[in-house]
């Protein structure tokens, strides 16, 4: 059996028909991405992610499809969606797989966002455009490695010296650093201020180590950023942000699109689960047929449809401008743990079949333990719906 055969067609969950909500459109930007997934992704995604490659080859495509950075403006080469659109583009990438996903967010949501929105006009012309073709990649340098959940203690720091910043420090888990052009830094000036920066490949002292043996997002590439001494031009600074809420802000984007993409991860293994269900026979009728296989089903759909009315109406929300962060956090920790949990009854449902690599289930169930890690993890966005509900800050 070939490996796209056991799970092709594809069909998308729709119960409540939100289809209906759906502009013209976003259905239109929701084929043409589920097509070209259906062609250039999934024939090959399973080797991938067994041989740990990440499909860099792909990016002047993606490039070309206009889903670098979809809601920014047209005047900087990018394609000037609405929130909606580029939600709908992140479930069909991660449909696919959240390592990819992960390549296309970073991209748009913290490389192309921050300069766009901290940026200076000369930045945003300098970079938006080719980041947007794909001619550039970039990189979001926040946690450290002994700073993950709490990225304000970062010790990577700058030191004025005239026209130029000495850069010192190190950034680890970073999602497209082996082969990013670029990298937006965060790192603490002298009076302990965050200040952000754009750094690029080549500047002495700027290294890009891989991380190895990863059991999780093995399509995707995953490195540390190292600066030994590094000479940080002025004019490479972020001008119109400091403090946390530089970083923060980015991640706001970053989640609101993980939210979706979950969605998509989720899809995917119902739909597997729910062909298989129908076509396993064991004590001579479809496993579908048995009471606790439907009920995994049932439960499943029902998930999904929440997570996508839920999430659905984040994005009206982010369109008016009216999304808080607090809502952000509960739909990505919703829809990430929902997807994870999908994740593996679909795997149990799926018997033995279910570990292999001829099904999409287990990839998904092992990308989604980063999912639900990166961006914030599933207790620290708990925690932010707690205190935005009692107004009480349980962190610290
Ligand atoms: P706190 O004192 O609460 O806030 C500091 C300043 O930031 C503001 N703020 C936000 N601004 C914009 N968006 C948000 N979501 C914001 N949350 C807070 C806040 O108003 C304040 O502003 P100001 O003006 O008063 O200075 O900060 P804290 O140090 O107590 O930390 C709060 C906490 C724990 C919620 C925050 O640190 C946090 O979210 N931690 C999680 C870290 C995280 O998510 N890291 C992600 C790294 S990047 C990544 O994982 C990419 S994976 C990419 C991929 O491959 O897809
Ligand atoms: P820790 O912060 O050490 O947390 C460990 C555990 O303690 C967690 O369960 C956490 O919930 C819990 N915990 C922490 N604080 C509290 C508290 N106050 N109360 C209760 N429980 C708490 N980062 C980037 O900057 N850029 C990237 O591109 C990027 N890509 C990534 C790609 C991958 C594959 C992975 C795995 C991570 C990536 N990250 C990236 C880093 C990611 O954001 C961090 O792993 C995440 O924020 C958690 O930090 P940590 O791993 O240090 O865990």
């Amino acid at each position: 059996m070939s490996k796209t055969s056991a799970v092709a067609p594809y069909t998308a969950p729709d119960y409540y028909q939100l289809d209906d909500l759906f502009t013209e459109d976003h259905k239109m930007v929701r084929q043409t991405v589920r097509d070209w997934v259906d062609r250039r992704v999934m024939p090959h995604i399973e080797d991938w992610a067994q041989n740990n490659h990440c499909p860099t080859e792909l990016i002047p495509e993606i490039g070309e499809l206009g889903i670098f950075g979809p809601a920014l403006p047209t005047e900087y080469g990018c394609a000037g969606l609405d929130q909606i659109a580029y939600g709908v583009i992140m479930q069909e990438v991660e449909r696919a797989d959240s390592g990819l996903r992960s390549m296309v967010s970073v991209q748009g949501s913290l490389v192309m966002y921050p300069i766009y929105k901290y940026g200076s006009e000369e930045q945003r012309r300098k970079y938006l455009p080719k980041l947007a073709s794909g001619e550039m990649m970039g990189c979001f340098g926040l946690t450290e490695p002994d700073f993950g959940s709490n990225p304000g203690g970062m010790i990577t720091n700058i030191k004025d010296a005239g026209d130029h910043y000495i850069l010192n420090g190190a950034k680890t888990w970073i999602s497209n650093a082996p082969f990013a052009h670029i990298a937006v830094v965060w790192a603490k000036d002298e009076s302990g201020r965050i200040r952000g920066m754009i750094l690029e490949r080549g500047m002495e002292g700027f290294s890009t180590p891989s991380i190895h043996n990863k059991w999780s997002l093995r399509a995707s590439a995953t490195g540390e950023l190292v600066f030994d001494n590094v000479k940080v031009p002025k004019e490479n600074i972020l001008p119109n942000i400091s403090g946390l809420k530089g970083p923060l802000g980015c991640l706001d984007s970053a989640r609101y699109g993980i939210a979706w993409g979950a969605i998509g991860a989720a899809m995917a293994c119902y739909d597997t689960a729910l062909r298989y269900a129908k076509e396993r026979i064991q004590f001579d009728r479809p496993i579908g047929a048995f009471q606790l296989q439907q009920k995994k089903l049932a439960e499943m759909i029902t998930e999904i449809t929440k997570a996508q009315l839920l999430t659905y109406r984040l994005g009206q929300l982010k369109n008016e401008g009216r999304a808080t962060s607090a809502q952000v956090s509960m739909a990505k920790r919703n829809n990430v743990d929902m997807a994870l949990h999908i994740a593996r009854e679909a795997r149990q449902m799926l018997g033995g079949m279910g570990i292999t690599g001829e099904y999409p289930i287990m990839r998904h169930l092992m990308n989604l333990e980063t999912v639900i890690t990166y961006e914030g993890t599933h207790d620290i966005h708990l925690l932010i719906t707690g205190m935005d509900v009692t107004g009480l800050n349980a962190f610290k």
